[in-house]
């Protein structure tokens, strides 16, 4: 729930400047991530297990065990009886654009999501273009479609490039590259001190340990308030308030490593930063593409660091949490 909060106050920001309000991180936290590779492999995109349905379960498994008191059930056999109703698909996760059906043994498979009972949407909200540039009415459709493909190298190739329709994307220039993480950075920073800002009014988007971080950055005069910057002085306060953005670099990977947490980002981990600003920011891709220094097709930490301008010994795995 906290994840889906924080996300939600992410799309709702609306800093000026290019990083700006168009800036979405979408609650679509598994969608998967495609940096067009060439050789990759499927991700397995597993779906967190609800929590609700959990709470759920425990609920009924407590007015189960007083149901039965009376006919001297152990909690044990009232486990095992519980275990007995549940349809196995309750608890079997399948990666996108699967979904859980009863084998012959009655035990649970994952087979091919028919896109024909994806919900259609009225409007451009939930298009997307996969890698294939071709566009798709949800990502349900196009994960469906991607199942459909298995086994295959155009299946293996396909994975969702970003939000919206297909369009074209305009080349990215190696000064626009360049400039690319320093609006990044800056934005990174403005969206922890709004977090912080609105931390003191009552909300929580923060953590202690996080909140710890942010104050040290939210007090110091010299930092550069938000606002529409040119590079110029973007690229001077990097230089002369370098601290403060050693932090912010290294909370935005944390909030993205989480499938799962090993300091490495993979491309489904990386999408729901990606995908949402591929259309608005055409150096995006190319960016996070020459992150990937050692062409391994995942992001690790230190190269999350040094590609948004970190020295090496500033890279520190403590500041991931
Ligand atoms: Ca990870
Ligand atoms: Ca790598």
């Amino acid at each position: 729930m906290r994840r889906v909060l924080l996300l939600l106050f992410l799309a709702g920001l609306a800093l000026a400047g290019p990083f700006s309000s168009d800036y979405v991180v979408e609650p679509e936290e598994d969608a998967e991530f495609a940096l067009r590779d060439e050789t990759g492999k499927d991700e397995e995109d597993i779906r967190e297990d609800s929590f609700e349905s959990d709470l759920l379960d425990l609920k009924d498994a407590e007015a189960l065990e007083e149901d039965n008191e009376d006919l001297d059930y152990t909690s044990e056999e009232v486990a095992a009886l519980m275990l007995e109703m549940q349809n196995p698909c309750d608890r079997h996760r399948c990666k996108r654009g699967r979904v859980c059906e009863l084998g012959t043994d009655s035990k649970p498979v994952c087979v091919c999501h028919d896109s024909e009972s994806c919900s259609t949407s009225e409007g451009m909200d939930e298009k997307v273009c996969g890698t294939d540039n071709r566009t798709y009415d949800s990502s349900c459709h196009l994960f469906a479609h991607k199942c459909s493909l298995d086994g295959t190298k155009k299946g293996r190739k396909l994975h969702l490039d970003y939000y919206g329709p297909c369009k074209k994307i305009s080349e990215c220039l190696p000064n626009e590259l360049a400039q690319f993480p320093l609006r990044m950075r800056d934005w990174l920073k403005n969206v922890l001190i709004q977090m912080y800002e609105q931390d003191r009014d009552g909300t929580s988007f923060l953590n202690d340990k996080q909140r710890h971080k942010v104050k040290k950055i939210f007090e110091d005069e010299k930092r550069l308030k938000k606002g529409i910057h040119n590079m110029d002085l973007l690229a001077r306060d990097f230089k002369k308030n370098y601290r403060m953005y050693i932090y912010p670099i290294h909370w935005q990977f944390a909030q993205l490593d989480i499938h799962p947490v090993n300091r490495y980002l993979t491309h489904s981990e990386l999408s729901p930063l990606r995908a949402p600003l591929v259309p608005m920011e055409h150096c995006t891709t190319p960016f996070f593409k020459q992150c990937d220094n050692d062409g391994d097709r995942k992001i690790s930490l230190e190269e999350w660091g040094r590609c948004f301008g970190l020295l090496i010994d500033d890279i520190e795995p403590e500041l991931v949490f």
